[in-house]
């Protein structure tokens, strides 16, 4: 465990229970209330809403006040973010080696196993730790440990596999679409698949996919799995059964396949499609009617009854059919009873994207597109769109004054003026108008790096946060309202600023940014850039909830980038957005008239 002043939330929480597990492993009857108070500490910081440094940062009383933190605690912690030390935690973690923490990620291994094994064995470096140590297992080398048998061995050797899968990051749902149906394809190449589909977290569209899943419907499992498991860049079968196999393929990825006759296709999509909660509350309703669910079918009066289609099976319990991005137990099941889900946004309903960085040279200091505006503009014709935003990132204000940038800015307006002009007279144009727009950055004080003059040559800009990303909630809400206050300011673009398995969101307060927004007609983006999907979908479903309206961009970089927007409607539909949520749905005219609001 490094100890560090920048400490964040997380790297505290496993401190403080590493901490605890110390003092089991030295002397747990001694130690028995210092034990509950560390490890209440540890899951206190890991579910506080601000950073524990943020809070220290305001004020050293604050971290006192968090429940769970008592006095003696809040002292150390102090002395961390003082000094990036820790005397007192030092001294506990003097004489246990560090691999013991590192045997301690492994659930099912607690702090007195983890320092016995790293004794007898003499690993004592947390470097690879795991890796040692399930080589042993493997070799037989634990059941021969006192204390320890052949069971322990097994379920030690189970537990490091199943931690392993778990902390292998998750593929961005980009990647997992394409390998996803590559693997397709090689199925669909077998005479006897005759449907194949994607199941899970993929089909449900999550931001991110932990393993794939794909089902098949056929008469001739057998023929289907063996084909599936000849797939020509798997790394190794995992596994093969009567109804499923699992193979590994390259970036040890697992995709798993189910099939099924085509008569319980149905039952088979809905199973395996999850969540696991949705499952969990439809089964709650199933039993209530005296029916059990499988990936078989549905069970009544001991006698199954199949289901080729999911509508079928939603409607013998008695509801529509949800569509997968619902099913996450946020309230489907009662609006399907109820024939009250929404009708969700689809790509085509999309008739802009509000996020585009052109190369137009407008000497920002951030990253610059790859394409024309021309070339943008075709590829905008190709997806049907009937307007689109240019929306480089800011000229930069380190070089030029302010006079410098307006001529900058004035440069890119007499250039959108005049694309506007020529598409007037080209009648095949899908396009109808291109809107002069930026992508600011949000100062760390809330300020604009351009002016208010400057600010008047655009139709409306797009405000973001680039840096200092790690302010309390309430100054960076602050920071944010004070941006989105300019006139010219209508969208908040990739709200949180996460990056996905890179870095988390801003703390933001939700709920206040969500009411200034309603009440000064400001729009909040939907990010389509894959890495990012940004509103994440629980906020987007908030901010919907309170009459919000919101933009899809793409922020795409170069025209490829463009093909990104399903990736933001899925987050919408996630978020159970309408066509009517999407300010980018409209038409041109319409679009005008709310920017004019
Ligand atoms: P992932 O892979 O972590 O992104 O998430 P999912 O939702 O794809 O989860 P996964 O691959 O473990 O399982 C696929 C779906 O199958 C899951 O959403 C719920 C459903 N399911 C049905 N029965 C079971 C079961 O016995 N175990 C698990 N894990 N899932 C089950
Ligand atoms: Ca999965
Ligand atoms: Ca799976
Ligand atoms: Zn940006």
């Amino acid at each position: 465990m490094k100890i560090h002043k920048q400490m964040n939330n997380l790297e505290i929480a496993e401190l403080l229970h590493d901490v605890a597990a110390a003092y089991k492993i030295k002397n747990e009857a001694k130690n028995r209330f210092r034990i509950i108070a560390y490890e209440r500490a540890g899951d206190a910081v890991e579910h506080l809403s601000s950073e524990a440094k943020d809070l220290w940062d305001e004020s050293e009383g604050e971290l006192e006040k968090v429940a769970g933190i008592g006095e003696s605690i809040a002292t150390h912690l102090s002395e961390i973010f003082k000094t990036g030390k820790s005397k007192h935690f030092e001294s506990i973690f003097k004489d246990i080696n560090p691999a013991v923490f590192e045997f301690l990620k492994v659930p099912g291994i607690g702090p007195k196993n983890a320092y016995k094994l790293s004794e007898a064995f003499k690993i004592k470096s947390s470097k690879n730790a795991i890796n040692k140590l399930q080589k042993l297992a493997k070799k037989g080398k634990i059941r021969n440990l006192e204390h320890f048998g052949e069971d322990s061995e097994k379920s030690i050797l189970q537990s490091i596999k199943e931690f392993k899968n778990k902390s292998d990051v998750r593929m961005l749902l980009s990647r997992a679409e394409v390998i996803a149906s590559e693997i397709i394809l090689w199925l669909k190449e077998n005479k006897f698949v005759k449907n194949a589909d994607v199941l899970g977290s993929l089909r449900r569209k999550a931001s991110t996919v932990g393993d794939i899943d794909i089902a098949v419907a056929t008469n001739e499992p057998e023929e289907v799995l063996n084909h599936f498991t000849k797939y020509p860049n798997k790394s190794r079968i995992l596994e093969k059964g009567p109804h499923t196999a699992s193979i590994i393929i390259p970036g040890n990825i697992q995709v798993d396949l189910m099939v099924q006759e085509p008569e319980s296709y149905g039952s088979l999509l809905q199973h395996f499609t999850g969540s696991k909660h949705h499952n969990i509350a439809l089964r709650e309703i199933a039993l209530k009617k005296g029916l059990s669910l499988s990936e078989y079918g549905i069970k009544k009066n001991k006698k199954l009854v199949k289901t080729p289609t999911e509508e079928k099976f939603y409607k013998f319990l008695g509801m529509k059919y949800i569509p997968p991005e619902l099913r996450e137990d946020m309230g489907e099941i009662e609006a399907a009873r109820q024939n009250k889900l929404p009708r969700l946004v689809e790509l085509k309903d999309v008739k802009a994207d509000l996020q585009i960085h052109s190369n137009f040279d407008i000497e920002t200091s951030h990253d610059v597109g790859d394409n024309s505006m021309e070339e943008i503009i075709k590829k905008a014709n190709e997806l049907n769109y009937e307007y689109l935003a240019f929306t480089e990132h800011n000229p930069s204000q380190k070089g030029h004054n302010g006079k410098q940038i307006i001529s900058i800015l004035k440069r890119k307006k007499d250039k959108i003026d005049q694309l506007n002009t020529d598409m007037k007279s080209n009648k095949h144009n899908g396009v109808k108008k291109v809107f002069n727009s930026l992508e600011i950055d949000i100062l760390p004080n809330g300020d604009l790096p351009i002016s208010d003059d400057a600010l008047g040559y655009l139709d409306f800009a797009l405000v973001s946060i680039h840096s200092s990303f790690r302010l309390s909630k309430q100054r960076m809400t602050d920071r944010v309202l004070k941006a989105l206050n300019h006139k010219t300011v209508k969208i908040f673009a990739h709200p949180t600023g996460r990056k996905l398995n890179e870095r988390e969101g801003v703390e933001l307060n939700w709920p206040k940014i969500f009411e200034f927004c309603l009440k000064n007609n400001k729009l909040i983006e939907i990010n389509a850039e894959p890495s990012r999907l940004d509103l994440p979908d629980f906020l987007v479903k908030e901010a919907i909830d309170r009459g919000l309206k919101l933009t899809l961009g793409t922020d795409a970089h170069n025209v490829e980038g463009m093909n990104n927007m399903r990736y933001g409607v899925s987050v919408a539909r996630r978020g159970w957005a309408k066509k009517g949520d999407i300010v980018n749905t409209r038409s041109l005219f319409e679009f005008e008239k709310l920017l004019n609001k």
